[in-house]
Formats: C-alpha cells, structure tokens, sequence
C-alpha cells in the first residue's frame, strides 16, 4: 500500500491521535520558522537568534531583545492554514486527544483546536514582571522600546526564553496525552529543542507518523516518514 494510503487508514481508525508541531506547522500560514531554508537561522543578525531569544540576554538589554522580538517574533494577523485547520477537524470528530506544540502564535488555536498544550507559551500572553498585570499582544507590539506597565515593571511576553524552564503543568499534560496516544504524528520540527524534543519518547504506540521537510534525528523511529511539506499531506487527509 501507498504510504499516504496507510496513514489515511490509520487517521480512519484512531480515536487518539496526538499531534506534536513545531514552526514548521506555521510557515504555510506565512510564519518563517528557525531552522528551515529561508528561517530566521539563515537570515543576518549582530548576534545568533538564540542568543537574542535567551533569558540572560533579555536581562542584559532588553531594548535590543524587544526590538529583535516584535520584528521576528510576534506573529499578529496571521491565519491558520490547512494543517491547523484538519487537526481542529479531528479533535471536533472525536479523534484527536491533543495538540501539544513549541509554536507561540495560537494559530492552532485560532482554527478551533481547544486542548492544544503550548510547550514554549504565547505571545497572545504578557505579563507585567512586577504586579502581573496582563497585556494583550498588540500592547507589545505597539509600545515603543521596552514595553512597560502603568506600574513601571517590564511587560514580558509568556514565551519560554532559552535557559528558562518549562512549565512543570505543561510538561505533565503533554507526556500523559503522548503515552495514552494510538497514534503520534510528529511534524514540522527540526526535534533538535530539548526538553521538548524528547517528549517524543513518551509515545509507546506502532503508529510514530512523521512528516518534516528536512530529515530529522526521529527519522528512524518512525514507523511512517514523509519528507514532504505539510499542506501537501494535509490537504489530503
Ligand atoms: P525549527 O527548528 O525551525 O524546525 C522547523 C522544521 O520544520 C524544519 O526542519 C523544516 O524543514 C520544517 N518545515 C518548515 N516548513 C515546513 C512545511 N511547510 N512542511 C513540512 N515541514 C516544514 O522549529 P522547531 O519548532 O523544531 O524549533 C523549536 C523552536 C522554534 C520553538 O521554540 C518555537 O517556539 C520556535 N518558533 C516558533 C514559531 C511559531 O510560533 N510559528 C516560529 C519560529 C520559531
């Protein structure tokens, strides 16, 4: 059978399919993603993105970080696209459990998917570092320099900066859906961001689907591997 022939039946017979996305479930939509050909890895900075994208260099100059974020970071007034749009299918025809995502634009979200666990947070959310108060994304996005509060504090978007923990909650929801899952499709992510690439290993099923332009170090777990782009499978599903 045709591999695209099997996960169509395999998609037919689960009732717990787990999803797993990274930037590349988004770059259909118009979001440039890190490490695919034209990411943000391959475009010209003063310093590496993850660098910039790190939490020592937000504590150090959080004028340059905010300026870097709300140029390459903040994707406001962008939609769904295909794939974002069947995984909501899914989760509404009862066969979908989760979408568990590094993606911080709640584009999954947007398309109607409601337990989506988002394992690198959301710049829909932003908190004042010192009362807490919240601030929507355009506040961020409009403020001039760093974002500041009526307080004073700095207003920080929810996103998990490199060497910034997870959230333990997240984390829990996340390994529990992927153990319980019939079916993991793991897409769009280069898998080379821990502690959330290795999630995948919580999965105990025959059925690990995963589908990313490049290859990835998952490649030969994979019971089914498809190097094509996402709209192209999904829009046959
Ligand atoms: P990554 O390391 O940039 O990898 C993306 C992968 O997706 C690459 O291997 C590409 O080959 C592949 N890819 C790109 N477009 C497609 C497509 N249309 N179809 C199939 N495959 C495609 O991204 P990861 O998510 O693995 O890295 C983790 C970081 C990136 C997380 O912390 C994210 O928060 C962060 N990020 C998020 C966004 C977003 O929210 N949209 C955008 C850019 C980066």
């Amino acid at each position: 059978m045709e591999k695209l022939e099997i996960l169509k039946a395999w998609v037919e017979e689960s009732k717990n399919i787990v999803f797993f996305g990274g930037a590349g479930v988004s770059t259909e939509s118009g979001i440039p993603d890190f490490r695919g050909v034209d990411g943000l890895y391959h475009q010209k900075f003063d310093y590496p993105p993850e660098r910039i994208i790190s939490h020592s260099f937000y504590e150090r100059d959080p004028a340059y970080f905010f300026r870097f974020y709300r140029e390459k970071m903040l994707p406001l007034g962008f939609e769904p696209n295909i794939t974002h749009r069947v995984l909501a299918r899914w989760e509404q025809e009862g066969r979908l459990g989760a979408v568990v995502t590094q993606n911080i634009d709640g584009l999954h979200q947007k398309a109607g998917s409601r337990r989506v666990y988002e394992l690198h947070g959301s710049v829909l959310r932003n908190y004042c570092t010192r009362c807490g108060k919240f601030y929507p994304a355009e506040f961020v996005r409009d403020a001039p320099g760093v974002p500041r509060c009526s307080c004073g504090g700095i207003v920080k978007p929810d996103v998990v900066l490199y060497e910034e923990g997870l959230d333990q909650q997240t984390i829990e929801k996340s390994v529990a859906a992927i153990a319980a899952a019939d079916m993991l499709i793991v897409a769009g992510t280069s898998l080379t961001v821990y502690p959330a690439a290795g999630l995948v290993n919580y999965y105990r099923g025959s059925r690990l689907v995963l589908i990313n332009r490049d290859e990835t170090p998952y490649d030969r777990y994979a019971n089914l591997v498809f190097h094509e782009s996402l709209g192209d499978i999904f829009s046959q599903l």
